[in-house]
Parts: structure tokens; C-alpha cells; sequence
């Protein structure tokens, strides 16, 4: 399934009016508007293999229709997406639910898509069919020796496939932990994690990162091995220069102030990028934005300003990847949705005016801050993003045009109506 490029020029002729008028509008109030775009169409948010099929629960799954059925179908899936928006332009792997099989052909369907490959991800909280360790108390945490070189040696077998197909990060996250009090020795645990990434570490290529992905609880409900931002500070920091925090929005107890930790992590050139999804409850895995926009906005903003004071390129220089699971939605219209929110959130923290926010905090002048953050919140940027869509070759409006052009009707009927992706 391809997006034809007269298909989609046809639907937005049919928006274009309406479009301009809108765009006319919101443009006149931002003074740096031709900066924004450009920063907006160079913004890429990298897909996961694994959110291009319906999830599910720990109570069931329902499938959705002309799901992918291999690795060449989710890079189809997500050239679709990177055909709306032109804003998903790279895929993130999981190995081994997606191990390539030819690694020069996967990579020339991908850059026929447009697309490059983002992270790495490993995957040391299932067993596998015909592996000899088990994996049940933990992997790179593990008392037993033979089980933490299983999980250190399929680490650097996923470094290797990301070689061959040009990534440059590797990123790991980890169901290590306890269930109940007494099960783990904490400090055992955290020395035998480190001395095993340390193992992983010396297989990174010298151009590569090391993600080290921290959640608070779940799967394990007492203890977690890297359970917060300061165990993976703490353990990148001894790992070398080549390692860093990721931050996964669902991965911290309620309430906590990611904006700072994003900001301080920035400050000590540890932030490693972002897993972006929502959450009402805990590690809920919902669309990114459909829940706490204003705090995603908060994020962002911390995000540009942290990354301006450091010289950083907002593109280039962090990891963005969409880690959600749609067990309601299809696949591709939650994707459109996510990308779409984020690209909001990104758009109004670029037209916060930050000197007069300076100025304000120098004078302790607390409610013209709010102020000036909420201004630039309560502006309406929808515009915005559609015209950096527009200009890049997308869809002025990415989900009325996957339902226009019957994407998902052609997919079933490629593919089939009750399609399993791998790794669901
Ligand atoms: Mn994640």
C-alpha cells in the first residue's frame, strides 16, 4: 500500500482555502513563524515496529484488520505514515520480533520510504523459543552467571543488526527487579547489572549511545533495577561517555515533575531522548497528549530551552520515539494522532517568548510567568503544523486523508482481516 502523492495533492486542494485562512491567522501573532516551520518539518519521531499492530492487555487482545504480517509491512506501515505527515521519517526495531533477514534489502525498502533506522531495542524481559536461560529473575541483574551472559550476548547481537542496518543507539530497558521484600539483595543487584552493561558497553561501536531506559514499577511490584532517573544517571555516569537517560513518560509514579528531570538531565548532558506516550493511572501506554497535554507542553518546553542552551540541533541531537499500545484504536490513525500531538506541544513551546519569561523570573514577577507559558499553550497551532505538513509534501490533515484515501479498507485487503503482527 502506497500513498499515491496525486491522491493526497487532490485532498488538500479540497482543504486549502480554509487551510490558509487558518494558517493566515495564528501566523500573524508569531514573529518567528518561517523558524518554527522549518524546525517543525525537521522534527522526526521515530515509529516503533511494535505499536504498528493492536496490543493488548494482560486480560486479552482484539485484533484490528490488515495488521503487518512481517517486518517489510511495517515498513510499508510506517511509509504511509511518513507519506501523511512527513514527520515519521525513521523505525525503531525490536529484536527479536523483527530480526531482517536480508539487512540490504530492508534497508533499501526503508530508504525507498524515506526512512532511516532509530534505536535499537533488546529484549531480556520474555523468554525465547530454545534459549536455554530463563529469564524470570531477571536478566542483567541475574544471580546466576550463565543467564546474565545469555542477556549481555543477545544485547550485542542486537548492536550488531543495527550496524548492519545503520543505527546508531542502542537502547535498554529492563523488567529486572523484586516482588516482594527480601527476594533481592539491591546492592548485589545493582553491581551485577552494572558490571553486565559495562560488557554491552565495550561492544558499542565509538559513533554509537547506550539508552538506559528506567521504569518505576511493573513488571516486578516491590523493587525495580533501574527504577528511576537517578539509578540510570547513576549508572550511565559510571558507564562511560557513551551512555545515557532515556525518559519514557508512562515510566514514573503520579505526579512526578518530568519537565524538571528532563531539564536537569539536559543540564548534565545525560538526557538521551524521549519515549512519548500518556497515562491517567500508571504505565497506561495511551496516545500521547489525549490526557495531560499541559504537561507535554511543559516537557517541550523545558526540552528547547534546555536543548537552545547547549547549542543542541532539536532534530538531531536527542532520540524521539513514539512507546505506546493501541488496543482500541487503529494502529495507524493512533500514530497520526501521537505524532500530531507532539508536533503541538513542540510548536508552542517554539513561540514561548522567552525573554520576557526571563525577565519576569528575575524579577519574581510569578503570575506574568504563567502568563507568558500559557499564552503561548492556549494558542491554537494546529495551523502551524499542517503547513510545515503542506510545505514537506504531506497531508494538510494526515488522519481525514488515511480515511479519504481508504487506507486501512486496502490494508485488509492486502493483507487480510485477522492478521497477528509479530510480537503480539
Ligand atoms: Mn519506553
Amino acid at each position: 500500500m502506497q500513498v499515491e502523492k496525486y491522491k493526497l495533492d487532490g485532498f488538500n486542494n479540497d482543504l486549502l482555502a480554509d487551510h490558509k485562512r487558518r494558517f493566515e491567522f495564528v501566523a500573524a501573532d508569531v514573529a518567528n513563524v518561517d523558524d518554527v516551520l522549518q524546525k517543525l518539518e525537521a522534527f522526526q519521531i521515530a515509529i516503533p515496529s511494535w505499536a504498528l499492530g493492536t496490543g493488548g492487555t494482560r486480560f486479552g487482545r482484539f485484533s484490528g484488520g490488515g495488521e503487518p504480517r512481517s517486518l517489510e509491512e511495517k515498513i510499508e506501515d510506517v511509509g504511509v505514515l511518513h507519506a501523511l505527515n512527513k514527520s515519521s521519517g525513521a523505525i525503531s526495531l525490536h529484536i527479536p520480533w523483527d530480526i531482517p533477514q536480508n539487512h540490504q534489502a530492508i534497508k533499501t525498502l526503508a530508504a525507498q520510504h524515506g526512512l532511516r533506522f532509530d534505536a535499537m531495542n533488546s529484549n531480556t524481559f520474555q523468554d525465547q523459543a530454545g534459549a536455554p536461560e530463563s529469564y524470570k529473575f531477571g536478566s542483567l541483574q541475574h544471580i546466576d552467571k550463565a543467564v546474565r551472559d545469555q542477556a549481555i550476548a543477545h544485547n550485542i547481537e542486537v548492536i550488531k543488526q543495527g550496524i548492519e542496518l545503520g543505527s546508531k543507539s542502542l537502547t535498554v530497558w529492563l523488567a529486572d527487579g523484586s516482588s516482594f521484600p527480601g527476594q533481592l539483595n539491591f546492592r548485589g543487584a545493582f553491581e551485577r547489572t552494572l558490571d553486565s552493561l559495562k560488557q554491552i558497553y565495550a561492544a558499542l561501536p565509538d559513533d554509537w549511545k547506550l539508552y538506559l531506559e528506567y521504569k518505576c514499577y511493573e513488571p516486578n511490584f516491590y523493587s525495580t533495577t533501574v527504577a528511576d532517573w537517578g539509578q540510570s544517571l547513576l549508572y550511565v555516569t559510571k558507564l562511560g561517555p557513551k551512555a545515557y537517560t532515556l525518559v519514557d513518560l508512562g515510566h514514573h509514579l503520579p505526579n512526578a515533575n518530568i519537565e524538571q528531570i528532563v531539564s536537569l538531565l539536559l543540564m548534565e548532558g545525560r538526557l538521551a531522548g524521549f519515549h512519548f506516550n500518556d497515562s491517567k493511572y500508571g504505565d497506561d501506554d495511551l496516545t500521547v497528549g489525549s490526557i495531560n497535554p499541559y504537561q507535554l507542553f511543559l516537557i517541550f518546553n523545558e526540552l528547547v530551552e534546555g536543548m537552545d542552551a547547549r547549542g543542541m540541533n532539536h532534530a538531531t541531537d536527542l532520540g524521539w520515539m513514539i512507546d505506546a499500545s493501541h488496543n482500541l484504536k487503529d494502529p495507524i490513525e493512533d500514530l497520526l494522532q501521537s505524532i500530531q500531538a507532539i508536533q503541538i506541544a513542540y510548536a508552542q513551546a517554539l513561540i514561548v517568548d522567552k525573554e520576557a519569561l526571563v525577565a519576569a523570573q528575575k524579577v519574581n514577577d510569578v503570575a506574568l510567568a504563567q502568563e507568558i507559558l500559557q499564552k503561548a499553550y492556549r494558542t491554537d497551532v494546529r495551523a502551524l503544523v499542517s503547513e510545515a505538513s503542506l510545505r514537506a509534501g504531506g497531508a494538510i490533515d494526515p488522519i481525514g486523508a488515511y480515511r479519504k484515501l481508504q487506507v486501512r479498507e486496502n490494508l485488509i485487503k492486502e493483507r487480510g482481516a485477522k492478521t497477528v503482527a509479530t510480537g503480539l
